[in-house]
């Protein structure tokens, strides 16, 4: 297979680090000149420029986290002025003030390419159509695959989300060859099809290009089987840049994160302690080259695990793994932390569990209690009673014996839970209201 940007995606470790220390150092000057949020914080910290020699320096910078975005709202962290500015997009903000990003043109160029690196890694060329499934507008996930299928060369289609019936006509009409959605919507699509009559197994669909939301390497199986196709992993946020950030080969050993732009650190969330190799921690991001918004040490709140060393591809840019967790989506219950992505994998190995589930998660009685809520298919529903009483108590033992968590398990009719054509929502709270 092809590597588009061979000098970077397979540099020594020692190229690669004198390039981000080489940026790093341009990037503090340029904060120190340019954004008066940073001249600010690096006074508050006291540190400068000319302070950084060598990249261990960086953690010695100040950590940015997204209540500094949504506190200078709606501008306050560009560092050009507004006639520099090429495009605004935002979060949709369902608390307070929602986070504000922008890019010069620049920065467009900047995420044109490392998402045609992207598409590229997943084995796109410029002979793929691309339908692309991600909401376009705000939402950074539409526009960012759109332009790197542009500058990667392939043909795009700008479908946007949602649309069932029309996705699947025109994928099969056009002959797409590369379908980029989150996971829980082509699993939903493959649905659709199969209601509509269509086998999705026969689709001209070869690769996913699947994110913007945690999804098991079980769900990576169940889609592959619908489809028949390589789902493959992308990884990215709106603060950084949109998706783009890290993506995964297929050779599926971690998604390759573009370090020559995007410096990830990994830390222990609380101590604040760096990770060591292959141990879990909260990845943190330095944007190198961007210039409208460039962030120090952004803390993600994505929980990863990152490993160095030659990817049976070729690339030697580090692969962090799938999204753990978050920071802020551990669910707690009665002591146990939990994240929702390791109860979805313990599901999706049970035997007549389907792939659609929800958390909800209430406070009874000043206790902590846990509902798993999962579809089972249409033909369990009309068996014999004990038949669903062993399935419930199969996930129930399962779920305690991996995670050694006590869950009610409530078995429900296919289609109960919702649909989602964007990022799914797992997890119903209670607790709080
Ligand atoms: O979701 C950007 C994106 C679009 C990524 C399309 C991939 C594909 P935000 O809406 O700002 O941006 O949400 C960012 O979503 O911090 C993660 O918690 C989560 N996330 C994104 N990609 C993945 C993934 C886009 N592959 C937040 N696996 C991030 C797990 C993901 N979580």
């Amino acid at each position: 297979m092809k590597i588009l940007d061979e000098k970077i995606e397979c540099i020594s470790s020692e190229g690669m680090r004198s390039l981000q220390l080489e940026r790093l150092q341009r990037l503090v000057e340029y904060l120190t000149k340019n954004s008066q949020f940073y001249q600010g914080k690096l006074e508050e910290t006291g540190v400068a420029a000319g302070d950084i020699r060598e990249l261990s320096d960086l953690t010695r910078l100040p950590f940015t986290v997204k209540a500094d975005l949504r506190d200078n709202y709606p501008f306050g962290m560009f560092a050009v002025p507004m006639r520099e500015i090429a495009e605004i997009h935002a979060s949709s903000g369902t608390t307070g003030n929602p986070t504000v990003v922008a890019y010069t043109k620049k920065d467009i160029e900047l995420w044109s390419m490392v998402m045609a690196r992207a598409i590229s890694i997943a084995g796109g060329t410029p002979d793929d159509i691309v339908q692309n499934a991600y909401g376009y507008g705000l939402f950074t996930g539409g526009l960012g695959v759109h332009y790197g299928a542009l500058e990667l060369g392939a043909s795009v289609v700008p479908i946007s989300s949602g649309g069932t019936k029309r996705q699947l006509k025109l994928m099969h009409d056009f002959g797409s060859t590369i379908i980029t959605c989150t996971p829980s919507y082509a699993l939903f699509m493959a649905e659709e099809a199969r209601e509509m009559g269509y086998d999705p197994r026969k689709s001209p669909l070869k690769v996913g290009i699947l994110g913007a939301e945690p999804w098991s390497d079980n769900l990576r199986r169940e889609i592959e089987a619908a489809w028949d196709m390589t789902a493959l992993d992308i990884y990215g946020l709106s603060e950084i840049i949109g998706p783009g950030v890290a993506q995964e080969c297929p050779y599926k050993n971690g998604l390759h994160i573009f370090s020559d732009v995007f410096l990830p650190e990994i830390i222990d969330p609380v101590t604040g302690r760096v990770a060591e190799e292959g141990e879990s921690g909260e990845l943190i991001i330095t944007t190198l080259t961007k210039e409208a918004m460039p962030l120090l040490r952004y803390r993600t709140g994505d929980i990863v695990t990152i490993s160095h060393g030659t990817c049976e591809c070729g690339r030697t840019l580090p692969r962090i793994s799938k999204i753990l967790g978050r920071t802020d989506d551990m669910l707690i219950i009665r002591g146990i932390n939990v994240f929702p992505s390791q109860i979805e994998s313990v599901l999706l190995q049970v035997e007549g569990a389907r792939p659609h589930y929800q958390l909800v998660v209430d406070r009874i009685r000043g206790l902590d209690t846990l509902e798993v809520q999962v579809e089972v298919g249409e033909e369990l529903f009309s068996d014999e009673i004990k038949q669903l009483q062993g399935l419930k108590e199969k996930i129930r033992k399962e779920i305690e014996s991996v995670l050694a968590l006590v869950v009610d398990v409530k078995l429900v009719e296919p289609k109960t839970i919702a649909r989602s054509m964007g990022k799914a929502k797992r997890v119903i709270d209670r607790r709080s209201a």
